[in-house]
């Protein structure tokens, strides 16, 4: 085979994550798999599947190998669901939120107040809802993913300029939400207006004004620089919405079943461990941002919860037996 011929059918191999694809060619059969996450380096997401890259090498005397691509480099999740699912990406870190227009059933997790505290939430994904949900984002028509695991994304609260303690403070200010209809509509019956934008947009539409504020977590406001710009995080507590990793299906069928199980493992550790890696930086997260001026602020939760009892009505009824299991996870 001439030279050129032979190094394209290599990188096409190597992109396709593909672990032996020229028999009798031991010495070049490394492969190396692209993940990526929209948070940087040193976050929880990231660094659990930094550490299970690592396993991944040495459990394979350095055949596989994992290449983070963090901060978005490969673009918002949507960007990454898509790129997964042709194989360009083998391991994308991404919201439940993201997924929610692939594999509709997933949209039970993200309905507001779902889960009644963070400790519900791992319960249930990690006890048979769980499984049973990444079974469906895998099989699900139309996924073109393998869905590996679980991870920690603790709870969404509104941050802005300015408090928002009940519906009525929310009134005519535009909150930025994930990509799906029903994180809109989940907003502007708060009170608020929503406003789907990928979060590769999010840090320079609150700098420049476009939106007056957002939701999430508060190591997410930390890593992504967004409390630089707003500095008042209320309690709304309205979302509790796992993250999942999930494997591009095109690159998992052309590994051996040996590999496949090899990866399942570490994916199961890289949850448990992601949980560990959470809980420490959530603490160090909100000591950072008050040390920054951040101030946490209470919010009327139960006025929250029923402004939103359409929206699980509207969303929730057709997975009513699903939504009462999680209800009687105790
Ligand atoms: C974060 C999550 C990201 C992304 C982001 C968002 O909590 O870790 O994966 O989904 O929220 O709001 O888009």
């Amino acid at each position: 085979m001439k030279k050129r011929a032979w190094l394209a059918l290599a990188s096409a191999a190597l992109a396709l994550g593909v672990s032996s694809f020229a028999p009798g060619v031991h010495a070049q059969n490394k492969v190396v798999w692209k993940a990526s996450d929209v948070h940087p380096m040193g976050y929880p997401t990231v660094e659990a599947i930094v550490r299970m890259g690592k396993k991944l090498e040495t459990a394979t005397n350095g055949r596989i190998s994992i290449q983070m691509y963090p901060s978005m480099q490969l673009g918002g999740e949507k960007e990454m669901i898509e790129q997964a699912q042709i194989g360009a990406l083998q391991i994308a870190r991404i919201s439940v939120g993201a997924m929610g227009p692939v594999v509709d059933e997933v949209n039970v997790f993200n309905l507001p107040f779902v889960f009644r505290d963070e400790a519900h939430m791992r319960k249930v994904i990690d006890g048979p809802i769980g499984q049973e949900l990444l079974e469906r984002m895998t099989n699900g028509p139309g996924s073109r993913l393998v869905a590996l695991g679980w991870m920690d994304a603790g709870t969404r609260n509104v941050y802005a300029k300015k408090a928002v303690t009940a519906p009525a403070d929310l009134k005519g200010m535009k909150i930025r939400m994930m990509g799906n209809p029903l994180f809109v509509e989940t907003m502007n019956a708060m009170g608020g207006n929503g406003v789907a934008m990928g979060f590769n947009e999010l840090f320079s539409a609150l700098q420049t004004g476009v939106v007056d504020g957002a939701e999430n977590n508060p190591p997410t406001l930390l890593a992504q620089n967004h409390y630089t710009v707003s500095k008042v995080m209320s309690l709304t507590g309205h979302l509790i919405i796992p993250e999942i990793f999930v494997f591009s299906k095109r690159s998992w069928d052309a590994l051996s079943k040996d590999d496949q199980a090899l990866v399942k493992k570490l994916a199961a550790e890289a949850q448990q461990e992601q949980r560990v890696l959470w809980d420490a930086y959530t603490q160090e997260a909100e000591t950072k941002l008050k040390a920054a001026g951040v101030q946490f602020v209470p919010a009327d939760k139960a006025a929250f919860y029923k402004a939103t009892q359409p929206i699980r009505e509207k969303y929730g009824s057709k997975y009513a037996a699903l939504i009462k299991r999680i209800e009687d996870t105790k």
